[in-house]
């Protein structure tokens, strides 16, 4: 039986999955509170964005110090904890793609519809995963996860938030662009995760095989959520640069 210091057990030298666990937690907590104590330093309409960036972070920080200790205790994948922290955190970015554009006239319709495709992607990615996960239908629960992914990918490259952001002035319109980047970029490391992980690979062909899927997601939120939460907070003080009046 492993010794625990204030409940914490030790992780082994060569266990990389709880290793990233645990410089996640640290990671996500650092990010929090760098993004709480710059809101002071912010123009005031861009506080809400970057509280919203913090609270990302931080629920992700709450989660990871769960599965940090779910993951060395089991030895298994916390698939539970992971998708409760993806079920708050990705309809939270969706309100970040909200804020940024509601300037620009953006409606709370076009919210719903982020969100409700982000509920779509993450619902049926758990049933693949948590039902699913080791049976080969796994890949058709991963495709309709995916569908609803291209559906945000389109909304925010080629739909209405591109074409708010648009009109929306120069720093808005690039950092727009930059988190439609990380939508296309940084989002696809979850479905590599996921066919790496689950027994139907990608149209039932097994791929990514000996990859770990923690690694994977885990890397994906450190890039996702911290660097989502910079380029918010880069928005802010570029707007800060034109107007020092923190208009
Ligand atoms: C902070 C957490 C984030 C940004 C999580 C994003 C998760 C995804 C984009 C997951 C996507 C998936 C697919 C597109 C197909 C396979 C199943 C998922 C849920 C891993």
């Amino acid at each position: 039986m492993n010794q625990t210091l204030l409940g914490v057990l030790p992780i082994a030298t060569n266990n990389y999955v709880a290793f990233t666990f645990f410089v996640g937690t640290m990671a996500m907590m650092a990010a929090s509170v760098f993004f709480f104590f710059e809101l002071n330093n912010v123009p005031q309409k861009w506080r809400t964005s970057v509280l919203v960036s913090g609270l990302i972070t931080f629920i992700a920080a709450v989660h990871y110090y769960y599965m940090r200790g779910y993951n060395l205790e089991t030895g298994e994948s916390p698939v539970f904890f992971r998708y409760v922290d993806w079920i708050l955190t990705v309809p939270l970015m969706c309100v970040e793609f909200y804020l940024i554009t509601k300037k620009a006239g953006g409606k709370a319709g076009l919210l719903w519809q982020l969100i409700f495709a982000s509920v779509v992607m993450l619902v049926t990615g758990y049933i693949g995963e948590a039902i699913y996960g080791k049976e080969t239908q796994s890949w058709i629960w991963g495709l309709i996860s995916g569908i609803a992914y291209f559906y945000i990918v389109y909304l925010v490259w080629f739909g209405e938030v591109a074409k708010l952001a648009g009109n929306a002035g120069p720093a808005v319109t690039k950092a727009v662009k930059t988190l439609g980047w990380f939508v296309l970029v940084g989002w696809a490391i979850y479905p590599v995760g996921y066919i790496a992980g689950t027994a139907g690979g990608l149209f039932g062909v097994r791929m990514f095989e000996g990859l770990s899927m923690d690694i994977v997601y885990n890397i994906g939120d450190a890039i996702n959520k911290i660097g989502f939460g910079l380029v918010i907070y880069a928005l802010a003080q570029s707007d800060k640069a034109i107007s020092p009046t923190h208009a």
